[in-house]
């Protein structure tokens, strides 16, 4: 009998984690916030996937965090800035030999999930995949990708890598976890906030190629200075494919922004300001960019941490 997956969020990730998992015919278990949410979903008959219009429902059990049972494998798919706390209210139920995946983009709260956590292993991800809500318990499959997975402080790949493999969830095992969320990292803060303050696509940035050059460039700097120097290889150049390769699309943080949700912010540009000031890197342009960045959400009334 194989091992559970908990799914500890019913957003776009985890539902499309969640859905291929259990279509493979691998036992799942969602974990949503509360008994209203539990009732909600149970009404709804599970979680919804649409892939190429196609859209099929899996009657997945749900619980909420107080279900006694113990958990030995969880994916916590929650939000970079959720995930601490959601993570905090399962503890007592982790098993001691409990493996947590967390799909959380940034970085920053990979370490705060795994403080605690101290007994279980924290796998972290780096994932290219790309998924949105419709609606409730229904999530459309967007843009096929790769997800990475790997464990900083013990390289061996974990046996269950099979099931992601049955599941259809292309994936590969990296032991320089640590440079492929920095590299994601230092994408996101030089396209993100400059997308949301030119309130452009990012092709629009090809309008604004200095000031993406100038971000690089104190990116590279911040990168080699954290011991990260192929995070920092060739930076300008992939940043400008992205721009390229997606110049139809709007960046996942212009998309929060348009639609008055919370960014992630603390775990992007914000971490890496923390970073730079924690190095005594002086790096003015990143840190206008986090300011204005800040200004910018406060105005809309948005949260700006
Ligand atoms: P989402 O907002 O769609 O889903 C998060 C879900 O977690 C929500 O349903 C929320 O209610 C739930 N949640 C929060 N706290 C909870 C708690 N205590 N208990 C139970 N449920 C809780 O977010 P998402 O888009 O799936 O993103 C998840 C992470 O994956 C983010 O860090 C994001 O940056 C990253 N990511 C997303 C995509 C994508 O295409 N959506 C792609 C790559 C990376
Ligand atoms: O990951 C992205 C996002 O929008 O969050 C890309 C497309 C790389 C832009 O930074």
């Amino acid at each position: 009998m194989s091992t559970t997956w908990h799914v500890l969020g019913a957003g776009s990730l985890g539902t499309l984690w969640a859905t291929r998992l259990a279509r493979a015919g691998v036992p799942v278990r969602l974990i949503v916030r509360d008994e209203a949410r539990l009732h909600a979903y149970r009404a709804a008959g599970g979680l919804t996937l649409v892939e190429q219009g196609a859209a099929h429902t899996w009657g997945i059990p749900g619980e909420t965090a107080e279900n006694g049972e113990p958990i030995n494998r969880l994916l916590v798919a929650c939000k970079a800035y959720d995930a601490e706390q959601a993570v905090a209210r399962l503890a007592s139920r982790l098993a001691p030999d409990a493996e947590l995946i967390l799909l959380q983009n940034g970085l920053g709260s990979q370490d705060a999930v795994a403080a605690q956590v101290p007994h279980a292993r924290c796998i972290s991800a780096s994932s290219t995949e790309g998924a949105f809500r419709e609606g409730d318990w229904r999530v459309v499959f967007a843009g096929h990708g790769y997800t990475w997975l790997g464990d900083a402080g013990h390289p061996v790949a974990p046996i269950w890598l099979d099931e992601l493999v049955s599941a259809g969830i292309p994936h590969a095992w990296s032991i320089d976890i640590l440079t492929r969320l920095w590299r994601k990292l230092a994408l996101n803060c030089a396209i993100n906030p400059l997308t949301v303050l030119h309130d452009c696509r990012n092709g629009g940035l090809q309008d604004h190629h200095c000031e993406v050059a100038t971000l690089c460039g104190e990116l590279s700097e911040l990168l080699e200075r954290c011991g990260q120097p192929a995070a920092a290889e060739d930076l300008q150049q992939e940043v400008e494919r992205v721009i390229h390769a997606t110049a139809a699309n709007y960046s996942s943080m212009y998309q929060d922004v348009a639609q008055g949700r919370r960014t992630e912010i603390s775990y992007l540009l914000g971490y890496a300001c923390k970073t730079a000031a924690r190095h005594q890197l002086n790096l003015p342009h990143l840190n206008q960019l986090q300011q204005r960045l800040i200004a910018h959400l406060q105005r809309l009334g948005l949260p700006s941490d």
